[in-house]
């Protein structure tokens, strides 16, 4: 019903362009959609600054910023780097020259893994951008930044009301020497469920168009079957195709019955065979220990001829030892995040990586004063994220027995206390690990690790053991995730499907053991469009919009609603995002290249019979007042 309002709203009818038109169509900018965009503007500062923002309500607040952070000098030119590489070679000269640097390449995970772990993916696009060019002409040698995917695409939608597509395309032109990398969940693209072949064909190339390097794709069952049709269109847009395994389990356990070197090893020359460029190792968790890393990479390098990337978490306190050892054992590439975003459930400290290989043969040549000058940059920014910090004080070895993902760990926690299970948490995390071996011990990752958190949250709410719930006699309803997985809909884990949960769960109904995708019908990509449109009343929608309905048509919905309503919020600082302003604060906000309006707020009035308040700002000098609701 609100999407139904905001539609038939006059100023929603009003105003048919979106900030991306008018970026790219400059003729088509006239005084009075400018003028429109800075009142829309002014009613989410002023709506802000009146009722708050329903993310931030009761969460701790940070000390207003005297300004905002402060990117650091460009040095240079950017120097010609990985990109430079792509474009002049193409993917398979990237892969080689990988393998013939000896120092170990690294990528920053800053702006993609690094908040998704710490900060609930919160981070906003002006943060990146502002930050980008230094990347470019200050760390040339780095070998990709990740920045997309995952998480991101629809918490920029969801939570940030920003086009995830502007994100990517303006951090392409800002670090135009420099790999970008994404995340990419094979079949599940950027979602949580299996998308028919042509959605993910057509969500991968526009991903390339609009400025994607490196896809590193997963299957969150370790499933090389499901994640061919990602991988080859991957493939097909020239860009760099990441093919990755999951790491789970303990390798060196003698009792491990499925995730041993040799199950690793299978999978490392399945992905060659399918195509890969480079072969990623993906420990989610970071449950990759030191010793295992040795023997590990060893195998995968004497198993395949493709470079290795090697992706870890903190969680344990223990992933630089890790890194060390998969150095070591002549791993090609590492993700490490910006120290002032590292540690816990993010990647492990790039400063930390860089000086343990200073002066040996693996030294990353990476100019330490000028990482920590972006990294000082991300301290400032970090502070205004206050809001969303999980809290998490200290390493965490608990993640050997549940190996929850690092995004998940603290997002799991904070679901558990919104059930009132705070202090039960010990109990939640042997839960997930009970819920994980009633699956069958699989590969818990996006999208197959909420469904084991699922599980687990209904277990210690209705005071379930792992017995109980394998009772054939005990009869249970289960969340829908559990037996959408258990239908195959997210694909086959290594040695099938336990028989008995199958049974109990599907009451009988045949699990299918096909690819998801092969009974999942082509969308007519087109004719959504036209339905779009009709629904959005005649505001035509272009092919990365189309896209971001694909992947999530109500929360696309929802974010182009608001978008009528509040315009290109996206410019406004991120404190002032979050919290509004103060009477007598001035604010900038750069609606469009070199276009910026000047804001002041000169008070605020009390709330009229009417239930409205006006408040008074200066826009550009002039007055201007704008009436909200009062809605606290
Ligand atoms: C509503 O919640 O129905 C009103 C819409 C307010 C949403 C805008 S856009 C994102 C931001 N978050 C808020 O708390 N308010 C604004
Ligand atoms: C994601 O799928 O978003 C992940 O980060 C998985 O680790
Ligand atoms: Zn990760």
């Amino acid at each position: 019903a609100f999407v139904e309002n905001l539609l038939k709203h006059p100023v929603f009818l009003a105003d048919k362009a979106t900030t991306k038109f008018i970026d790219t169509t400059p003729e088509l900018f006239q005084f009075k959609k400018r003028r429109d965009r800075a009142t829309k503007i002014l009613t989410y500062l002023a709506d802000i600054t009146v009722n708050g923002h329903t993310e931030t309500a009761g969460r701790a607040k940070p000390a207003a910023q005297p300004r905002s952070p402060v990117p650091p000098a460009l040095r240079a030119l950017p120097a010609p780097g990985t990109k430079t590489l792509l474009e002049e070679k193409g993917a398979e000269a990237v892969a080689r020259w990988m393998k013939e640097q000896k120092r170990l390449l690294i990528t920053d995970t800053t702006m993609r893994d690094a908040h998704q772990s710490l900060l609930a993916t919160r981070m906003r696009s002006i943060d990146m951008i502002r930050v980008a060019p230094a990347y470019a002409a200050n760390l040339p040698t780095l070998f990709s930044v990740e920045c997309w995917g995952g998480a991101t695409f629809d918490v920029a939608y969801r939570f940030l009301q920003e086009c995830p597509w502007q994100r990517l395309r303006d951090l392409r032109a800002a670090m135009p020497n420099l790999l970008t990398q994404m995340l990419l969940r094979a079949s599940n693209g950027v979602g949580y469920t299996n998308y028919p072949d042509n959605v993910v064909q057509g969500f991968v190339k526009q991903a390339a168009e609009t400025g994607v390097d490196v896809f590193r794709v997963f299957d969150s069952l370790n499933w090389v079957e499901n994640m061919r049709v990602a991988m080859d269109a991957v493939i097909e847009s020239g860009r760099i195709c990441e093919g990755t395994i999951c790491y789970t389990g303990d390798m060196l356990d003698p009792g491990q019955r499925k995730y041993t070197v040799d199950y690793y090893v299978k999978m490392a020359k399945e992905l060659e065979a399918a195509g890969a460029h480079v072969l990623g190792v993906k420990d989610m968790a970071g449950v990759l220990k030191a010793p295992s890393a040795r023997v590990l990479f060893s195998a995968l390098k004497d198993a395949v001829d493709l470079p290795i990337h090697f992706h870890t978490h903190d969680t344990s306190g223990a992933a630089i030892a890790t890194i060390l050892a998969a150095s070591d054992a002549g791993v090609d590439a590492v993700d490490a995040a910006m120290d002032a975003f590292s540690g816990n459930t993010s990647q492990p400290t790039m400063g930390s990586v860089i000086e343990a290989l200073r002066h040996t043969e693996r030294d990353t040549g990476l100019n330490m004063g000028l990482v920590r000058e972006i990294s000082d940059y991300w301290e400032q920014v970090r502070a205004q994220y206050g809001a969303f910090e999980t809290g998490q004080q200290a390493p965490s070895s608990e993640v050997y027995l549940h190996e929850m993902p690092g995004g998940q760990f603290t997002n799991l926690k904070a679901q558990a206390r919104s059930l009132g299970l705070e202090e039960r948490w010990p109990e939640v995390a042997r839960a997930y690990a009970d819920a994980n071996q009633i699956f069958g011990d699989i590969v818990k990752v996006t999208p197959s690790s909420k469904v084991v958190g699922d599980m687990a949250l209904m277990m210690v709410t209705q005071g379930l053991s792992r017995a109980n719930v394998e009772d054939p006699a005990r009869d249970m309803s289960f969340p829908e995730s559990v037996v959408d997985m258990l239908k195959g809909n997210l694909g086959q884990p290594e040695g099938g499907w336990p028989e008995g949960i199958t049974a109990k769960v599907l009451k009988g109904e045949k699990p299918s053991t096909d690819r998801p995708g092969l009974h999942l019908a082509p969308v007519d990509v087109e004719e959504v469009r036209a339905q779009v449109i009709k629904e959005l009343e005649g505001y035509k929608i272009d092919d990365e919009d189309l896209n971001g309905y694909l992947m999530y048509p109500k929360v696309f919905l929802d974010y182009m609603g608001r978008h009528r309503v509040y315009g290109p919020v996206r410019a406004l600082p991120t404190w002032n995002f979050f919290y509004g302003m103060e009477p007598g604060d001035q604010i900038s906000a750069e609606i469009d290249p070199g276009k910026t309006l000047e804001i002041r707020l000169v008070a605020v009035g009390e709330t009229g019979e009417d239930g409205d308040v006006k408040v008074f700002f200066e826009l550009n000098g002039q007055p201007r007042t704008i009436r909200v609701p009062n809605r606290k």
